[in-house]
C-alpha cells in the first residue's frame, strides 16, 4: 500500500472513531449540546443542557382531573415515557373526578415546590385560585384542556374546533346533509365546550341536520352511563340516524346502545379520540361507530411534559395546538389496523415531535 494510502485509512479510522465515541458515549459534542444514542431518524442535540436540568433532580407534577378512561391513560403513558426520556420525575395526582381533590393535588404540588406543573384538565371555579399561587410563586404551570385564567401559564390543547368539524364533516358526507341527530355532550370541560361551539354553528349552517335530543355524563363509568342515556334518547325518537358523540367514551357508550338496540344498520356514530379498544369497537362487524376525529393522546401527554420542560429552562412557550386527523371505520378496515402503533404508522400526521421540541435532548 503507497503512503498516502496508509494516510486515509489512519484518517478515516480516526475519524469514524470519534463519531463513535461522541455518539456511544452521550457526552457533549462540539457545539456543548448534549447527545444520546441515535437510531433511525433521531435529531441531534441543538443546544447545551440548561444548568437546571445539569444539575439534575427535576420534578414534574401532573395535576389530572379524571383517572379513569383510555384516553387519559393513554395520555398518561406518554407523559411518564417523555420524561424518562428527558430525564425528570414525573409525579401524577389525579383527582378522580373531584373538583376540590384536584384543588388540594395542586396546591400540595406548589408546596412542595415542583420544578413545574401540567394541570391536565379541570373546572376553573375551583382550579384557577391554586394555579395562580403556583404562578406567584414561580413555578411553570402548562394547562392541558383547562383555561388556566393566567397568560403565564402554557395552554396546551387539541384544536377541538377541528375535532368537531372533522367529526361533523364526515357526518355531513354519510348523511348527505339531512339527519335527525342525537347529541352528546357535558358542559363545563374546556374541550367539550370548544366542540359545543362548532356543533352549535353546523347545526346553523345545516339546516337539514338537527338535534331531537342532547344527553351526557361524565363519571366514572361513562359508557355504561351514555349507554343508558343514548338507549332511551333511541327509543325515543326512533327517526334518528346519526349520533355526535366527540369524546370516545360517548362514543363506546353510544355504540352499546345501538348495537343493543339492534340499529345498526340505521344510526351511525361520529366520535372523537381513539385508543387500541376504541379501534376493535370501531372495526367491528357491523359496527355503528364509523368515524372519529383523533390526535394520538399518548403524544399530546408527551407534549406536555416538553412544553414544562421548556417553561424549567426559562423558554417563552406560546399556547400549543396538536391538531388531530380524521379516521375512518373503513380506513382501518382497509389497512388492517388493530392498535393504535399501527395507526401512528399509517397516519404520521398524528405524530407531532416537532411542536415543543426540546433542543438539549437529541430525539425523532
Ligand atoms: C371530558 S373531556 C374529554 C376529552 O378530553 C380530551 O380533550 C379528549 O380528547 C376527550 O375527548
Amino acid at each position: 500500500m503507497k503512503s498516502i494510502d496508509i494516510r486515509r485509512l489512519v484518517l478515516s479510522v480516526v475519524l469514524l472513531a470519534a463519531v463513535v465515541t461522541g455518539c456511544s458515549q452521550g457526552s457533549s459534542n462540539d457545539s456543548g449540546a448534549a447527545t444520546t444514542p441515535s437510531a433511525g431518524k433521531t435529531l441531534p442535540a441543538t443546544e447545551k443542557v440548561p444548568a437546571r436540568f445539569a444539575k439534575g433532580g427535576v420534578r414534574i407534577s401532573v395535576i389530572c382531573l379524571l383517572s379513569a378512561g383510555d384516553y387519559f391513560e393513554q395520555w398518561r403513558a406518554g407523559a411518564r415515557e417523555e420524561a424518562k426520556r428527558l430525564g425528570v420525575q414525573l409525579d401524577i395526582a389525579c383527582g378522580d373526578n373531584n373538583n376540590d381533590k384536584q384543588a388540594l393535588n395542586l396546591q400540595q404540588a406548589v408546596d412542595n415546590k415542583a420544578d413545574a406543573i401540567i394541570v391536565d384538565h379541570g373546572f376553573p371555579q375551583t382550579i384557577q385560585p391554586p394555579i395562580k399561587k403556583a404562578v406567584a410563586a414561580g413555578i411553570p404551570v402548562v394547562a392541558f384542556d383547562v383555561d388556566p385564567g393566567t397568560p403565564q401559564a402554557t395552554a396546551l390543547d387539541q384544536d377541538d374546533h377541528q375535532i368537531a368539524g372533522q367529526s361533523l364533516s364526515a357526518l355531513k358526507r354519510d348523511t348527505g346533509g339531512k339527519a335527525k341527530a342525537i347529541y352528546v355532550y357535558v358542559a363545563g370541560f374546556a374541550p367539550l365546550d370548544r366542540r359545543n361551539e362548532t356543533w352549535q354553528q353546523f347545526k346553523k349552517d345545516n339546516p337539514g341536520i338537527s338535534e331531537v335530543a342532547k344527553i351526557g355524563v361524565v363519571n366514572s363509568s361513562t359508557p355504561a352511563s351514555v349507554a343508558d342515556q343514548a338507549k332511551a334518547a333511541l327509543r325515543a325518537h326512533p327517526d334518528v340516524t346519526a349520533i355526535f358523540a366527540p369524546f370516545d367514551d360517548f362514543a363506546k357508550g353510544a355504540t352499546l346502545a345501538v348495537n343493543e338496540l339492534g340499529l345498526q344498520k340505521k344510526v351511525k356514530i361520529y366520535g372523537a379520540d381513539i385508543s387500541t379498544a376504541d379501534i376493535s369497537v370501531m372495526t367491528a362487524a357491523n359496527s355503528p361507530w364509523v368515524a372519529t376525529s383523533t390526535t394520538d393522546p399518548s403524544n399530546v401527554g408527551r407534549v406536555a411534559v416538553r412544553a414544562a420542560a421548556l417553561r424549567i429552562a426559562g423558554k417563552q412557550v406560546p399556547a400549543l395546538h396538536v391538531p388531530p386527523t380524521l379516521i375512518t371505520a373503513q380506513q382501518l378496515r382497509d389497512r388492517k389496523i388493530t392498535n393504535v402503533q399501527q395507526l401512528i404508522g399509517a397516519f404520521p400526521s398524528l405524530a407531532t415531535p416537532t411542536i415543543a421540541r426540546v433542543p438539549w435532548v437529541a430525539g425523532p
